[in-house]
């Protein structure tokens, strides 16, 4: 199979990660979303140990996990809109809060959507991500961990524009507001509103029919 293919699931916060990248760097794809409740062959042999989406093959070879492949992506096609900055400890700062998302904000939501975590609990993780921002971003130059431009930071981040409003919408999830979390806020604005990211993302109304069919899953009834 030569070429770049995307497998990949409709709302999945991972796969909308790749799919922002891809679309960033104009790298020419096809797109084959994924039955995850009916997994079919491509994606059980090209990731025979996860069994999940995403899923990059490019030139034959399947690349998973969403990390990995977004960094894989950023090598790759090195000379369109690089994502991970040139200097390593501004890099391992991207990976850090990467893995924060993953780890923490990422646990946080699905313990929330479950019962088993509180309102509080998200906001001190969404204020550190705030913190990080201070830290990272600088305002001035635009509204992303990138500046103007978006970078790593960015795409990990950028599927939560619509996972939020959806959590709040269907679970009664209640986000820091825009005084509490001036960045966070501008951030999300600034995606929704990216042309790559839109095209990528799916409506937060989309989303929220998701969550409301899934809603009994995610309670684990
Ligand atoms: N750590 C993986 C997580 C991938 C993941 O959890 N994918 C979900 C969709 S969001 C999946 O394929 N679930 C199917 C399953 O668990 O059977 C990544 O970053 O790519």
């Amino acid at each position: 199979m030569d070429g770049v293919t995307l497998l990949s699931s409709r709302v999945s916060h991972f796969s909308l990660r790749v799919k922002i990248a891809l679309l960033l760097k104009g790298i020419e794809h096809d797109d084959l979303p994924q039955d995850l409740r009916n997994k079919g062959q491509l994606l059980l042999e090209s990731n025979p140990i996860h069994k999940k989406v995403p899923v990059l093959i490019h030139n034959g070879k399947p690349i998973v996990e969403s990390v990995i492949i977004v960094q894989y992506i950023d090598e790759v096609w090195s000379g369109e809109s690089p994502l991970l900055p040139t200097d390593a400890f501004l890099r391992a700062e991207h990976r850090f809060w990467t893995d924060f998302i993953d780890k923490k904000l990422l646990d946080c939501l699905m313990r929330f959507m479950r019962g088993d975590a509180t309102n509080e609990e998200f906001i001190e993780n969404y204020e550190l991500l705030e913190e990080a921002f201070t830290k990272l971003g600088n305002e001035e130059e635009g509204p992303f961990f990138g500046g103007a431009r978006m970078a790593f930071l960015d795409v990990m981040l950028a599927p939560y524009a619509v996972w939020i409003p959806g959590i709040a919408g269907v679970m009664g999830l209640k986000p820091a507001s825009q005084e509490q979390c001036p960045r966070l806020h501008n951030f999300f604005q600034a995606v929704l509103a990216h042309p790559a990211a839109k095209l990528a993302l799916p409506t937060v109304e989309a989303l929220k029919e998701f969550l409301v069919a899934r809603s009994a899953v995610y309670r684990g009834k």
